[in-house]
């Protein structure tokens, strides 16, 4: 018999990661086929570096020092066209005139809403503020609407790891009501939690895993 020891790394079913096309709104979103996971969260938590660390291809995502960098929804194919990532714009950033950040935000939530192939989200916070009232907002917004969310706590290398973990531990006692989140560390840059969170949405994808 094989020894728990020989095993082999898990393959990353995320590497072959493509762009595919982007939106500026719901009627420029590809045909709503297939399944779809979205990476929301505020501007500058680290959506757009988690997609790349998940899918270890460092500028598949645009990512950027200045928030407010990713303005338009973008698509992504994973093993196919039909089992896709999606990198919302943060929401949140001040800095833009008050009616670009409307029109952003009235988008993002059109996209919510109304998008058919949507599995679940993955909500993104940096560590070192989590559950902004933006976030509040989401969860409950996804218990109405039954969408399952999966929580990032990024920049997690950022922390020493006992208090990250008792950020985890603080995350998870203030959401144990809500069972259609689960949550974990993560860190783009340290690479932290890439095989917890490729597992989540390989499920959430239906893309079989090793
Ligand atoms: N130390 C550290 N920095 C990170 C990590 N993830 C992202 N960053 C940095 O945080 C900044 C914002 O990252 P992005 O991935 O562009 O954030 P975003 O959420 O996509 O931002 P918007 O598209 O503007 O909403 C960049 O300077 C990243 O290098 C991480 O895990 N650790
Ligand atoms: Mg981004």
């Amino acid at each position: 018999m094989a020894s728990m020891n020989s095993a082999k790394p898990k393959t990353n079913p995320f590497q072959g990661s493509t762009f595919i096309t982007s939106a500026a709104k719901l009627s420029q979103c590809l045909i709503d086929e297939g399944l779809e996971v979205a990476f929301a969260g505020r501007s500058n938590a680290g959506k757009s570096s988690a997609i790349n660390a998940i899918a270890q291809h460092g500028k598949l995502a645009k990512t950027s020092k200045t928030p407010g960098r990713t303005q338009l929804i973008n698509f992504f194919s994973t093993v196919s066209e039909q089992q896709r990532i999606v990198d919302l714009p943060g929401y949140g950033y001040a800095k833009v005139p008050l009616a670009v950040k409307r029109q952003w935000e009235n988008f993002i939530d059109a996209y919510l809403r109304e998008r058919s192939s949507l599995q679940g989200l993955f909500l993104i916070m940096d560590i070192r503020h989590p559950l902004t009232d933006f976030d509040s907002m989401i969860l409950s917004w996804s218990k109405q609407s039954q969408l399952r969310v999966h929580i990032l706590l990024t920049k997690a290398d950022k922390l020493k790891f006992g208090a990250a973990k008792s950020t985890l531990l603080k995350v998870q006692r203030d959401l144990k009501d809500l069972d259609h989140v689960s949550v974990q560390l993560f860190s783009a840059t340290q690479k932290m939690g890439l095989d917890e969170a490729r597992d989540k949405l390989s499920e959430w994808l239906d893309i079989e895993t090793d």
